[in-house]
This record gives C-alpha cells, sequence and structure tokens, in this order.
C-alpha cells in the first residue's frame, strides 16, 4: 500500500501542475522531473528576484540540489524561510536543498526559492532567461526559467 500511496503523491504532484498551467513546461534529469521554472516578474530598478519550481524525485534515493547558475544575474542562492522571535528571515540554505526519495521539494513564495541577486536587468513577464542546476547525484541540467506575473501560482491549492 505504500508503495502505491507514494506513486500517487508522485503522479499527483506532476499532473496538478498541469491541470492549472497548460503551458508548463518540464525536464527530466536521472530519477527527478523538474516542473516549470519559473522567475516572478520585477518592479523597475529591483536588484533581486525569486526563482521557482517543483522538483519530482521518482528514484529510491534522496538528491540535493546544491547550486543554481545564471548569466541574468550576478549571484544565485538557494534560500529557505525561517522564522525567528516571530520574524520571518531568508537565509541561505546549508548542505543543498533536499529532494527526498519518491517524493518532492517545490520552491514556492514563502518558502524554499531560488535568490537571484544583482540582477543585470528586470525580468518582465514572458521573457525566459537560461539557468543551469546542479544535483548531487542526477547531475547537472540546462533550464528555462519562465519568468512570470506577480502571484503566480504553480498550483490552484497553494
Ligand atoms: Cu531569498
Amino acid at each position: 500500500m505504500k508503495i502505491i500511496r507514494k506513486q500517487l503523491l508522485i503522479f499527483f504532484a506532476i499532473f496538478n501542475i498541469f491541470v492549472t498551467n497548460s503551458l508548463a513546461h518540464e525536464y527530466k534529469i536521472g530519477n527527478l522531473i523538474i516542473l516549470h521554472p519559473y522567475i516572478i516578474e520585477t518592479p523597475p530598478g529591483a536588484k533581486t528576484a525569486g526563482g521557482y519550481m517543483k522538483i519530482v524525485n521518482t528514484g529510491n534515493q534522496t538528491d540535493y540540489l546544491n547550486l543554481v547558475t545564471v548569466d541574468f544575474a550576478k549571484v544565485a542562492e538557494i534560500h529557505e524561510m525561517k522564522t525567528e522571535n516571530d520574524v520571518i528571515k531568508m537565509r541561505k540554505i546549508k548542505g543543498g536543498l533536499e529532494i527526498p526519495a519518491k517524493d518532492f521539494t517545490e520552491l514556492k513564495h514563502k518558502g524554499y526559492h531560488i535568490m537571484f541577486i544583482n540582477l543585470r536587468k528586470p525580468m518582465i513577464r514572458g521573457e525566459t532567461y537560461e539557468g543551469i542546476l546542479y544535483f548531487e547525484k542526477a547531475g547537472k541540467i540546462k533550464v528555462i526559467f519562465a519568468v512570470e506575473k506577480m502571484g503566480f501560482k504553480l498550483e490552484e491549492n497553494n
């Protein structure tokens, strides 16, 4: 039963996104499926932007997103949100972002995100930007980030 439940979880993790966003794109590398990498548009003059996606791990081993590189910003860091003294703060993740076996990790608003720091230009809705994701086990893959409007959600129930 447990295996079936896990497989259903993986199925719906992917399925829901395509119901909400007919134009969603995806990538496969090793046991990982990377769903719709995107950046939220930025106002003129903004120095930072947030990058998001959902990463599904169909394999039996935990993997880690260790590094992201892009050309459109000086730095790309993987951030987590933590509440300290009732204040939500973001900080750089230590040891890579965990993608558990037979499960998924979602980077989303108010959660894990890729922080693009010192943007070379504003991110405008409809544009696309290349980036490279480096996973500990699955290796590296080039992906395209789609720039989405403010408030965009990968899934309706998020
Ligand atoms: Cu951040």
